[in-house]
């Protein structure tokens, strides 16, 4: 289900703000447009710090160029005092782990198992999208139908090549 019917009055200045995060993102990041519904038609490769409060996703054109920048190896777009990043999970549009359709990989400041935790909904550009994960450093995922851990959920996944009946419906998510 669509979040808007979840949430029928989501705070205009919030979503402003992070449409606007997000159109800085994609012209630093080199994808070029804007909203949301632009991150999903671009299958964009996005990554996201869930460890840091209110982030927005930094998206790319390739997957390789997300991967770089979501281990820290392409020095040119780090900030000198970026913090080292692990890997927590890489969901995708598509099923199959096929990368073609746009991904977003989920990063941290630590993995899982050690008490790493993380909940959160999808952004606009993720909500309802995703078809397949696969999840790093000890970390496992729940997705849920709607925002804010409600209704139906996956169960704990480590990997799933498709989501099946969660398929294109989840909109938020739990990491541990
Ligand atoms: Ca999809």
């Amino acid at each position: 289900m669509k979040a808007r019917a979840i949430n029928p009055r989501p705070r205009p200045l919030v979503a402003a703000a992070s449409v606007l995060t997000i159109l800085i993102s994609l012209l630093i990041g080199g994808v070029g447009s804007a909203t949301a519904d632009e991150i999903r038609a671009s299958n964009a490769h996005c990554v996201l710090d869930v460890s840091l409060r209110d982030s927005a996703p930094q998206c790319y054109r390739t997957f390789d160029q997300a991967q770089d920048s979501a281990q820290h190896h392409s020095g040119a777009r780090q900030p000198s005092n970026a913090a080292a990043s692990v890997v927590l999970a890489v969901l995708y549009n598509y099923s199959n782990w096929q990368a073609s359709g746009g991904t977003l990989t989920l990063t941290g400041n630590t993995g899982c198992g050690g008490g790493g935790y993380w909940t959160n909904n999808f952004a606009g550009g993720f909500n309802d999208w995703a078809n397949s994960v696969e999840t790093y450093n000890g970390c496992g995922i729940v997705l849920w139908e709607h925002a804010n851990l409600a209704g139906r959920n996956t169960g704990y996944l480590t990997s799933s090549s498709d989501l099946g009946w969660a398929n294109n419906i989840t909109s938020s998510w739990q990491i541990w």
